[in-house]
């Protein structure tokens, strides 16, 4: 049985069928602790994530209405193609470093390196991509679902692949 369910394509609209795994760290009153990142179970993200990159539900459902928190863990050499999301995007940078660019083509010339701390505010429906060069990057996005995530192009999207 799957940890996360895989976002489907439905009406030029991706929406995410995951489960939040955040149950097992999930306490009395929803309350949801986590006192270290070793404590943060990963899994294998969605199809519609590149091949090798890790995704953590911390906290919600991205799937559904309501406040969500989610770590993804990609490896070098990563690219996430131009997307947009339903509803705001708030990313920062964990460890590690990503490139940020804005668009709806992949500008590899134009992107904003992002280091440990670095953040993204973006509001839904704006279409951005990102990317790891040398080294693997492990960064928290937070939003309200449905999130979703929907390629500009939709034959950019990895799950068409398989
Ligand atoms: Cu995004």
């Amino acid at each position: 049985m799957r940890k996360h369910g895989w976002p489907v394509v439905a009406a030029g609209v991706a929406i995410w069928l995951g489960t939040a795994q955040a149950a097992v760290a999930e306490g009395m009153g929803g309350m949801i602790l986590l006192p270290s990142d070793a404590a943060v179970q990963w899994a294998p993200a969605p199809a519609s994530l590149p091949k090798g990159t890790k995704l953590s539900v911390l906290a919600g459902d991205p799937a559904q209405p309501g406040p969500f928190v989610l770590r993804v863990l990609f490896p070098a050499n990563t690219t996430v193609a131009p997307h947009t999301h339903a509803t705001t995007e708030n990313l920062t940078v964990l460890s590690g470093s990503i490139v940020h660019g804005m668009g709806e083509t992949l500008d590899r010339g134009h992107g904003q390196p992002l280091a440990a701390g670095g953040f993204v505010y973006l509001p839904g429906g704006m279409p951005h991509s990102v990317w790891t060069t040398a080294e693997p990057a492990e960064v928290q996005v937070t939003g309200t679902g449905p999130f979703g995530l929907n390629y500009v192009n939709p034959a950019d999207d990895p799950s068409r692949a398989q």
